[in-house]
């Protein structure tokens, strides 16, 4: 028998099959498709209904295959919600956390409500697109959207409700709003009432490995498929990468790498306090009653969106093409820190990073691959830093570093960020989150017991690669230079 994961990324969604049986487990994907953000006047949506569109044609191609999986589950990025109205129908369409709209207004409830008061209450980081600024700026900016709204809904719950005609809020992915109390086990009603939202729009989060429906019959019936059962999987889907992460030991350390890179750790209860708050960590809900005690790095996102200006101006190149340029690039010319907040938005990216070394008086760097390679190894450098950060809060040592998603397929991340860390990278699965969410299924019909029996499985079904550090001696004075250049824009709280 087997399962169905949707993994939705911000620039790609998938479908992909699940087998579990005595030699393990094993994936094949089967509906892969993109997911491009629309701007439609100044605003800028998710495609929500291309996006439901395509878990129809996943669905499709799973009847097509001659399965009938045991259950399904969605996982997706974290943040963004849809409205519903009265008669059950979406109102308008969902916005994309980076649009402009939500700029400042972090700010301004952080001035209001002070910072430690919304940090003792939900133990989110702070990141100017969390729900709560996205709330509270479309209620300051008299949205008639919110006169309409009966039910918040996040995306994998919308689509989850597309799917089921059920309304559930999930876990994992209500934490990350930073409206949820992690303490008390509830939305902040405080918070709320702050930014003048009622609590009424939001349900009772359900813990992922809930059964919240089945498929519709008007979906069976068009498809010729008998009813599926769904399950709130854990739908944050770096909730689902870190059950993926193959880890032996409980103290561990991960590094999930996609759009976003993910760094942390998992714990049994939120670290709320001062220090976490100082270092703008995140203790974000996970599977099993774990959290996520994290932080945001911006990730690839930037090597991303290099590419697609340079598509845009005809200069395209292809991801193996660029990666043997950045290698031949020279070394450490132009270091920055990934989470300057200039590089959060799309656009001239290559510019940016210009003017980013250009005002610290470092060498522009010119063409792609020394582009390249000054991301990477930005990146590779802010990795050692907050994992230092992650040994500090979660006073652990860690012999080395797990890394999972798709970005592992960039071996000179990976190899850079051995070397960097001067530890083991253990890179592996790429598909961590679609992996995580069929775990976390097996955990809801009893096939494993819990994270740890389906870690196991996870560990002796998907190939893991080492690096080993090397270089260690310039990447240590390197770090150094790092460090005295990035002490001004360093994120923290
Ligand atoms: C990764 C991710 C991050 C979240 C960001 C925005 O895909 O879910 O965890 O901070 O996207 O939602």
């Amino acid at each position: 028998m087997s399962v169905l994961a949707y993994d939705l990324g911000a620039g790609s969604g998938r479908a992909l099959l699940g087998h579990l049986n005595d030699r393990g487990m094993e994936t094949m994907e089967i509906h892969r498709f993109k997911n491009e953000p629309v701007k439609a006047g100044e605003r800028l949506h998710w495609d929500i209904l291309r996006l439901h569109h395509e878990l129809l044609e996943g669905l499709n191609l799973v009847k097509q295959k001659g399965e009938q999986p045991e259950s399904l589950g969605i996982d997706s990025w974290a943040v963004d919600f849809g409205l519903l109205g009265s008669h059950g129908e979406l109102l308008g369409n969902p916005y994309h956390y980076r649009d402009a709209q939500f700029n400042g207004m972090m700010d301004q409830v952080r001035q209001e409500l002070t910072s430690q008061r919304i940090f003792e209450r939900t133990g989110i980081q702070f990141l100017s697109f969390n729900t709560l600024y996205q709330l509270a700026t479309l209620k300051r900016s008299g949205s008639p959207l919110l006169n309409e709204a009966e039910r918040f809904l996040m995306i994998p719950d919308l689509l989850r409700y597309f799917l089921t005609g059920e309304a559930v809020n999930e876990f994992t992915n209500a934490t990350t709003t930073q409206l949820y109390n992690p303490t008390i086990g509830h939305w902040d009603g405080e918070l709320l009432a702050h930014i003048g939202i009622s609590e009424t729009l939001f349900g009772e989060a359900v813990m992922p490995g809930t059964r919240v429906g089945q498929l519709r019959s008007s979906i069976c019936n068009d498809l010729g498929l008998s009813a599926i059962p769904v399950i709130a999987v854990a739908e944050h889907d770096t909730a689902s990468a870190v059950v993926a992460v193959p880890a032996t030991e409980r103290s561990f350390a991960y590094l999930s790498c996609g759009t976003w890179s993910l760094m942390g750790t998992e714990i049994d209860h939120p670290a709320i306090s001062s220090e976490s708050l100082a270092l703008n960590f995140t203790n974000e809900g996970g599977a099993g009653g774990t959290f996520r005690l994290l932080k945001n790095i911006m990730g690839l996102w930037i090597l991303q969106e290099c590419m697609r200006e340079w598509e845009r101006k005809g200069q395209g190149t292809n991801y193996a093409e660029l990666l043997s340029r950045a290698e031949l690039a020279p070394p450490f010319a132009s270091l920055f820190d990934p989470d300057d907040e200039r590089f959060m938005p799309a656009g001239d990216m290559t510019t940016r990073i210009q003017q980013y070394c250009r005002d610290t008086g470092q060498a522009e760097p010119q063409d792609q691959g020394a582009i390249a390679r000054s991301i990477l190894e930005s990146l590779a450098l802010k990795y050692r830093r907050v994992l230092e950060w992650t040994e500090q809060l979660s006073r652990q040592s860690f012999n080395g570093l797990h890394m999972v998603g798709g970005g592992i397929q960039n071996r000179l991340l990976c190899q850079w960020t051995a070397n960097s860390i001067g530890k083991p990278v253990w890179a592996g699965p790429a598909e961590g989150s679609a992996i995580g969410n069929m775990a976390v299924q097996w955990m809801a019909s009893g096939a494993f017991k819990d994270i740890w029996e389906a870690r196991k499985v996870i560990r002796d079904s998907f190939p893991v690669t080492d690096y080993e550090p090397k270089d260690r001696t310039i990447w240590e004075e390197t770090y150094g230079r790092f460090l005295r250049l990035t002490a001004s824009s360093e994120s923290q709280a």
